[in-house]
């Protein structure tokens, strides 16, 4: 079905609400008509990562060949945010409750930062068998100093037979943020569930498995995590503890918290003694001629388990016993560890691999990193599990909804062939954005305002996303201590024919225009209404059409004077070509 432009519009805009015509008595003012529309989807805002099966753009360069067994995830729409705080790495205790790390953030009433001079870590205990309905009770802080590296941070987390190893690493500054990854240090140890520790004898400057990232060094085993083998380790092929950390080689690698080219594999038989003593891990180096991992005990000689230059970074493992699979997942902070980041989840049938992709979710989060699959958490079928990541340090887009600083609980379903040929959800077509239309002319003016607060530049009013607090400030204009006569003007080098205005109220309750007048630089006025307080629906007036260079629209009314008017977007239309 052709609808035209004009068609479209109205089928997007909905039904008419009202069409309150003036009752002003000359025949200009018969012609303008205004009615509510409601706020259009751009298509920028789409998420990519909501319920259903999830899109897999693995890239080109791709090491990995596709699963057979595990051919994607799919998000089941449930999803719980605990806390305010990152860097949470549950590990599942003889006791049945999850121990973890967490950092850079506050767990109720205390609050942990890992970077300079802090340099705390954060310990917590999380109750409850819903991942729906969980307890976070922070534990306490243990402070140790970070010299000669910026930022000492956790990372492995174990409680194992009552004792807690908790590991923490170093990471210093250079272009972009902790963009230098330093050693792991060492395990703390606490023998009373987090009450009391005792420090790991090893230092930064003198690190468990002897590396550094200082003067452009790299390291290979960077902030490992421990492989979750279920309750108490209780699936553990050896009663050994594996560790998966991320590093690099290459000279110009980036090699972060976040980014690196390669991931490494260690183990050993936990314990008070052991933990601490790299005379008692095990390495992994590469694969015999049957295809068996090799173990060898000098780190110098430790292989890559995996090797994908600039996308291995932040890597967790899981055993998920009921499939018998091994999933790794790995956070890819690109190249600068800035920005929106990837996670790619592989499956092997061995911890030494070979690996087999499930999905690469590009812009997962968007901004998801220390990504892990509880065990805890994973059904009795192993199909369903949940995520837990953090979101958002710097990008505050949340997609898949839910997504917050805080520890981010998504549950999954892993599917399998016999998924591929089941019904798939129907595809909604989207409908065309009116604001990202040519007709929009209000996108190429120059907006300016008689005010704005400093993050709600007038620029927001015409970007083409009715948006804004409490989501992005940039995608609304407010104005700074003003209401009433506040005013937003649009001007365009060239005078544009116009006969049509969408105006979309900042989403914000507190704050909401009653009444307003577009100006126009013909020296003609138009009152418009009162917009729709929450910005879903705008007010459109349709008038005359006239040629112009400018145009305001100025604040006659507000709710309750609260001094931040605004508005989230104002579409300003040339005339359909098409008449119907
Ligand atoms: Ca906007
Ligand atoms: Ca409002």
């Amino acid at each position: 079905m052709g609808l035209t432009r004009e068609a479209s519009y109205r089928a997007l805009a909905g039904a008419v609400i009202c069409a309150a015509c003036l009752g002003a008595a000359d025949a200009e003012e018969q012609k303008i008509s205004r009615r509510l529309i409601d706020a259009p989807q751009p298509p920028g805002k789409k998420l990519r990562y909501t319920a259903g099966v999830l899109p897999s753009t693995p890239p080109k360069d791709c090491p990995f060949p596709l699963s057979k067994t595990l051919t994607g995830i799919a998000l089941t729409g449930r999803h719980r945010e605990y806390t305010r705080a990152d860097t949470w790495y549950p590990s599942w205790a003889k006791d049945g409750q999850l121990y973890s790390p967490w950092t850079d953030g506050r767990v109720g009433k205390m609050g942990s930062s890992s970077g300079p001079r802090r340099w705390t870590t954060g310990h917590a205990k999380i109750i409850g068998e819903d991942p729906m309905k969980l307890q976070v009770i922070p534990l306490g802080l243990h402070k140790a100093a970070a010299t000669p590296y910026g930022g000492r941070y956790p990372c492995g987390s174990l409680v194992h037979d009552g004792v807690w190893y908790y590991g923490t690493y170093c990471l210093d500054k250079k272009k972009y943020p902790w963009d230098i990854m330093g050693p792991f240090v060492g395990f703390r140890i606490s023998k009373d569930h987090g009450k009391t520790w005792t420090d790991t004898p090893c230092t930064p400057a003198k690190p468990l498995f002897g590396e550094s990232g200082k003067d452009g060094r790299k390291v290979k085993m960077g902030s490992p995590h421990v492989v979750d083998f279920g309750k108490n380790m209780q699936h553990s092929p050896d009663g050994k503890m594996y560790l998966t950390g991320h590093g690099a080689t290459r000279r110009q690698a980036v090699c972060s918290w976040v980014s690196g080219d390669q991931v490494y594999l260690a183990r050993v038989k936990p314990s008070v003694e052991s933990v601490n003593d790299v005379s008692k891990y095990e390495f992994f180096a590469g694969h015999d001629s049957a295809g068996k991992g090799i173990w060898v005990k000098d780190f110098s000689r430790i292989k890559p388990l995996v090797q994908w230059n600039d996308r291995a970074g932040c890597v967790t493992m899981t055993y998920n016993a009921a499939l018998k699979k091994y999933l790794m997942c790995v956070t890819s902070g690109g190249t600068t560890g800035n920005g929106p980041y990837d996670t790619w989840i592989v499956e092997s049938d061995a911890v030494t691999g070979p690996w087999r992709l499930v999905t690469y979710m590009a812009k997962f989060g968007e901004q998801a990193y220390f990504v892990n699959i509880p065990t805890k958490f994973i059904s009795g079928d192993g199909r369903t599990a949940w995520l837990c990541y953090a979101h958002g340090w710097q990008h505050k887009k949340p997609d898949p909804p839910g997504s917050t600083y805080a520890m981010n609980l998504q549950e999954f379903r892993l599917l399998g062939p016999e998924d591929a040929t089941a019904k798939k959800p129907p595809t909604k077509k989207e409908p065309p954005n009116p604001l990202a239309d040519p007709a929009n002319v209000a996108r190429k003016a120059k907006a300016t305002a008689s005010s704005n607060f400093p993050k709600c530049p007038p620029a927001g009013a015409i970007n083409g996303c009715v948006g804004g607090l409490p989501g992005d400030f940039a995608d609304e204009w407010s104005a700074q201590d003003e209401h009433v006569g506040a005013w937003l003007r649009l001007t365009w080098r060239d005078g544009q024919r116009i006969d049509r205005v969408w105006l979309f109220d900042r989403p914000s309750p507190q704050v909401q225009i009653t009444g307003a007048e577009l100006r126009f630089s013909d020296g003609t006025k138009i009152p418009a209404g009162t917009l729709p307080d929450d910005a879903r629906r705008g007010l459109e007036v349709r008038f005359p059409a006239r040629t112009v260079t400018w145009l305001e629209v100025r604040v006659t009314a507000t709710k309750n004077d609260h001094p931040f008017i605004g508005l989230s977007e104002i579409a300003v239309f040339a005339p359909s070509r098409k008449k119907n």
